[in-house]
């Protein structure tokens, strides 16, 4: 296992759509190791593989809390299968790729998803609360949209210059 490194916006990597996973196989495991590994030590929520560069519609997720028992979940080439527009859930969001940036963000409060688990299995899954929330935050990322596009284009371009220019900063220092 190892942490690998989160692609930080503004990047072009994360407007990517990502592609299906043909096989679950044991190299497939590897990079779901290494994500979980990545984003507890980030720390965070959940985690999708272009965040760290991989293209491919995978996601690793762990809602448990501090101090209660680590529940690691996998969801390989997920589908949203049923979402209720009727109920929504609003939420201040954070993104990994985006440091230190929350804001509030509106979505269906319900959602049933299928997909591949860790063994390659097919399961399906009904979502509320916040496991509704991180699925469809992760579920943008596959399809390569952050949770500032759902903000207004004033904030998003407030956010990406503010991270810009951090980055430039710190070029700056390392050189
Ligand atoms: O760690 C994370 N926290 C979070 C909080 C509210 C809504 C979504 C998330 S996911 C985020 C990790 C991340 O960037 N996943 O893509
Ligand atoms: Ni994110």
């Amino acid at each position: 296992m190892a942490i690998r490194p989160i692609v930080t916006a503004p990047d072009r990597r994360l407007k990517q759509v990502s592609t299906p996973v043909e096989k679950v196989d044991d190299e497939l495991r590897a990079l779901m190791d290494d994500m979980l590994e990545t984003m507890y030590d980030a720390p965070g929520i959940g985690l999708a593989a272009i965040q760290v560069g991989v293209p491919k519609r995978v996601i690793v997720m762990d809602l448990a809390r501090e101090g209660e028992e680590p529940e690691p979940r996998y969801f390989v080439n997920p589908e949203i299968i049923w979402t209720d527009d009727s109920e929504t859930r609003v939420y201040e969001e954070g993104c990994l790729s985006v440091p230190e940036f929350y804001d509030e963000v509106e979505r269906p409060a319900k959602c049933r998803v299928r997909f591949l688990d860790y063994q390659g299995e097919i399961r399906e899954l009904e979502c509320d609360e916040m496991l509704a929330t991180c699925l469809q935050h992760e579920m943008d990322h596959l399809e390569g949209v952050l949770f500032i596009d759902h903000l207004s284009k004033l904030k998003r371009d407030r956010v990406l210059k503010k991270l810009l220019k951090e980055r430039r900063l710190k070029e700056k220092e390392l050189a």
